[in-house]
């Protein structure tokens, strides 16, 4: 290799690093090193790389203090951070110095972050890609605090039993984490409930005071977010929930006693539990609560924080911006009015002013189920003051629509923030915010031209497109040193900070040392899963076989039902004629579904039946496999990445808003098998469609069924005997040996004879021969070693469009508007 990935630190201090280990294992256990158990090693080790982190943190905010750069809040009810310890080590650039030390010590860096539990206080792709952006905004240099909340319990670990998936609590703080500081002195009252007063000041002005409210303790807890190779630590803060006071006997006596109960419950229930819906909302109060609790205390900082430096307060968005990761954080507009107005007492223009140039939002789905539509009466209820402000917004955006439109009122109905009972969040965040984006360019022509039409012809100054980025330092530095040390040697380490560099590794597409090394690399990477799939399911694939990859949430629309339908057909043609050619592909699932949604749920269980008979079937020689990985997660999708050949991104066209796991394979190389979707059209215009499987109707295809009332998958059925075979198996017990109705809700869904409910509205059967067709292609191609090798590398190649680093500089031009901050030498 001509050159190594991780340049040497100047700045990391091996010996200390060694001695700092082995004190925290004496001071925090009373141990040595050979008594401590992996998770105390863990521990320790995690403690010695935040003293190292923690000095560059002060220095960073203290260059923030001198410096006073703008700063964004990314305010986001899911950070989906997945494990610290390496990432921050890679950070720091000081991996080589701590694997030294450690084998110094006799220990292993693999085995200890294994020991971490992953920060799961997300769902998937929204709560990841704002885990990217921290990564990217600490190294890009600009200042920035991530905020949210502090969940006891996280997304659940699954586990599959029997086939089907079972949710476990996430207790990831049971041992500490050892990154984060508690900061008591930032404590915020958030206050719910009671009812509005006004009170006539001496000066004759009104105040809007909430009184016979319920009141909780917001206490932050700090996160550092490294950037790399750079010395600027950002910060992501989570809120934490405690009661106000403590018991107090005396409040027994005073008849307070149901009102203090009340608020330590409600203190204790707030951050218990992040809600495991993507996609979906189910309108429980307790997420209203969850929105608000982390708005309040955020924004309230936020004002504090400027009002420390500043004194005027109407220029608050020179200094600051809030990104409203979807409309789950929007409440915070109506919170800034209420700040602005009943604290600092700023007139109602005033106050809109600042706040609609400080709040922007970002759109991550057109998903009708998922859109947050509050009603009134737990609106108001819950948040007295809060829902004032939000009529009177709604009154005087109304105004604005009629002075727009005079005497339309279509657009009142379809534009109204508050309408029919409901509070509208996607109508404030669009009405108050200056910035609306969409997070790939199809998703966004379709919020311009069909979801969010009505606001664009309005206000169409307010719409841009930020097409999703990933971090490369995660995906592919982290999660691929084989690969990271590849491209290295191929094309120097300027990717690491500069993604489109890697592009200069096209001339090696067609050099066969460079194909054989590359496919010697990913070679090594399936032997690394395959290592996993034995050990977690007790599965043994083959690596030479064909690594086919779907990983992603579950849901309908990703269509994990279209891959197994495939795999039910290929099975049957396989037993129809044993000898026909086919190149052995292990087909690999991961996925969780929210806990109360059916059909999900029974995908997951059809995957893993049809396991059980294809693994299980000599008769095929092990020529297919299925695999489903149990709890799937951040850490190890790493692995899982590095190690795919084909990327499954086969959502209904329209439906996937961008997508981040297909900008994962394809830096590792996978290539892409998938419709014109999301970021999947952008990814294909980068590496050329020759490099890439596409199949199926495309966006405007599907919306112009949608419009016209779908279409009848019947037809299908009756005249493609393939399709209608593996359908029946569905409903005759193949895969449900006993109990032959298992699936039946399933077939309805695709099928629905028997009800008017609308049948394949993913429009899987429609999609299934092109589907087939593009699989064949895949086999195909793959049998090309030296061809598949080429398209592979064309693929890490030409990634660099989707680094989020591209993403946030975005962000900054053209809606933040961020100061670059360096720091000093030391
Ligand atoms: O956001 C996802 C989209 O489905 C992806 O297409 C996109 O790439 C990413 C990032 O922009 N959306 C989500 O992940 N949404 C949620 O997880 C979610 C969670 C709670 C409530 C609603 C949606």
């Amino acid at each position: 290799m001509a050159k190594k990935t991780v340049p040497v630190s100047v700045t990391f201090d091996k010996d200390l690093f060694k001695r700092s280990v082995l004190y925290n294992i004496k001071t925090l256990y009373r141990k040595t090193l050979e008594e401590a158990t992996p998770q105390q090693v863990f521990q320790a080790v995690a403690y010695a790389i935040k003293d190292a982190v923690v000095d560059n943190w002060m220095r960073t905010q203290e260059e923030y203090e001198k410096q006073d750069p703008k700063t964004v809040y990314y305010l986001s009810m899911e950070f989906l951070m997945g494990r610290a310890l390496g990432n921050n080590i890679i950070n720091l650039q000081a991996q080589k110095e701590v694997k030294e030390a450690l084998d110094e010590l006799g220990l292993d860096l693999n085995v200890i972050e294994d020991q971490e539990p992953d920060a799961a206080l997300g769902n998937g792709g929204l709560g990841r890609l704002a885990a990217c952006f921290l990564d990217s905004l600490a190294t890009l240099g600009y200042a920035a605090y991530g905020c949210g909340i502090r969940y006891r319990y996280g997304m659940f670990k699954q586990e599959i039993r029997d086939g089907y998936q079972v949710e476990v609590p996430d207790n990831w703080l049971v041992d500490g984490n050892p990154f984060e500081l508690r900061r008591p002195e930032y404590a915020k009252i958030v206050k719910f409930g009671g009812y509005v007063n006004v009170h006539i000041d001496e000066n004759g002005r009104s105040n809007f005071v909430q009184e016979g409210y319920q009141s909780v303790k917001a206490i932050p807890y700090d996160l550092p977010i490294v950037g790399y190779g750079n010395g600027i630590v950002n910060t992501l803060r989570i809120w934490d929930a405690e009661a106000v006071e403590c018991f107090q006997l005396d409040s027994f006596d005073k008849g307070d006693y149901q009102k203090a109960v009340e608020q330590e419950n409600l203190a204790r229930n707030i951050v218990e539990v992040l809600y495991p819906n993507d996609n979906h909302y189910a309108g429980k109060e307790l997420r209203l609560k969850q929105q608000y609790f982390f708005i309040s205390a955020s924004v309230q900082e936020a004002v504090s924080k400027y009002m420390r430096k500043h004194d005027d307060i109407r220029k608050f968005y020179e200094k600051v911006t809030f990104q409203l990761n979807d409309t789950h954080p929007t409440v915070a507009v109506a919170e800034l009015m209420r700040i602005l107005m009943d604290e600092y007492y700023l007139t109602w223009d005033e106050a809109w002013e600042v706040t609609t140039k400080t709040c922007a939002y970002t759109n991550h789905t057109i998903m009708s189920e998922a859109l947050e539509k509050w009603p009134i009466e737990l609106f108001s209820r819950l948040l007295p003051r809060v829902y004032q402000i939000i009529e009177e917004i709604n009154r005087r955006f109304i105004l604005k629509i009629q002075e727009m439109y005079p005497g339309n009122q279509e657009k009142i109905r379809k534009m109204a923030i508050i309408y029919d009972g409901q509070v509208k969040m996607a109508h404030l965040a669009i009405a108050a915010g200056y910035s609306v984006n969409g997070v790939a360019r199809l998703h966004t022509e379709i919020l311009k031209h069909q979801e969010l039409k009505d606001f664009y012809e309005m206000m169409p100054e307010k719409f841009n497109n930020k097409t999703n980025g990933i971090t490369q330092r995660r995906f592919l530095l982290h999660a691929n040193p084989l690969l990271a040390d590849w491209v290295t040697a191929h094309v120097g380490n300027d990717w690491i900070t500069d993604l489109p560099k890697i592009n200069k590794l096209k001339v090696f597409a067609d050099d066969e040392k460079s194909q054989q090394e590359f496919m010697n690399i990913k070679y090594q990477n399936k032997v690394r899963l395959a290592k996993y799939i034995l050990e977690h399911n007790g599965i043994e694939v083959d690596p030479r076989s064909i690594f086919d990859v779907q990983v992603k949430r579950l849901h309908e629309y990703k269509r994990q039902l279209l891959n197994i339908l495939h795999v039910m057909y290929l099975y049957n043609q396989l037993k129809d004629n044993p000898d026909m050619d086919f190149y052995p592909r292990t087909f690999i699932f991961g996925a969780k579904a929210a806990a109360g949604y059916y059909n999900a749920k029974m995908t997951i269980k059809l995957i893993n039946s049809v396991a059980d008979v294809v693994n299980n079937d000599p008769a095929i020689n092990g020529k297919i496999k299925v695999v489903f990985i149990e709890n799937y997660r951040v850490s190890n999708a790493e692995i899982i990445f590095a190690a795919a050949d084909v990327s499954e991104q086969i959502s209904t066209a329209s439906k996937e808003a961008s997508g981040t796991g297909n900008m994962k394979f394809m830096l590792n190389g996978a290539l892409t098998l998938g419709t014109m979707d999301g970021a999947n059209v952008e990814i294909v215009e980068e590496v050329g469609k020759e490099n890439a499987f596409i199949f199926g109707l495309s966006s405007d295809e599907v919306i112009n069924y949608e419009n016209n009332g779908g279409y009848d998958p019947t037809e299908i059925f009756n005249n493609d005997p393939d399709i209608r075979r593996v359908l029946m198996q569905l409903i005759n017990g193949t895969y449900a040996p006993g109990d032959p109705d298992r699936f039946r809700t399933l077939y309805n869904s695709l099928l629905n004879t028997l009800s008017t409910a609308k049948a394949d509205t993913y429009f899987i059967l429609k999609d299934f021969r092109s589907y087939a067709e593009a699989q064949k292609k895949v086999e195909a191609a793959y049998r090309d070693e030296k061809g598949w090798a080429r398209s592979a590398i064309l693929n890490v190649a030409c990634s660099g469009k989707f680094t989020s680093d591209r993403t946030i500089q975005e962000y900054v031009d053209d809606i933040w508007h961020l100061d670059k901050v360096v720091l000093p030498k030391k």
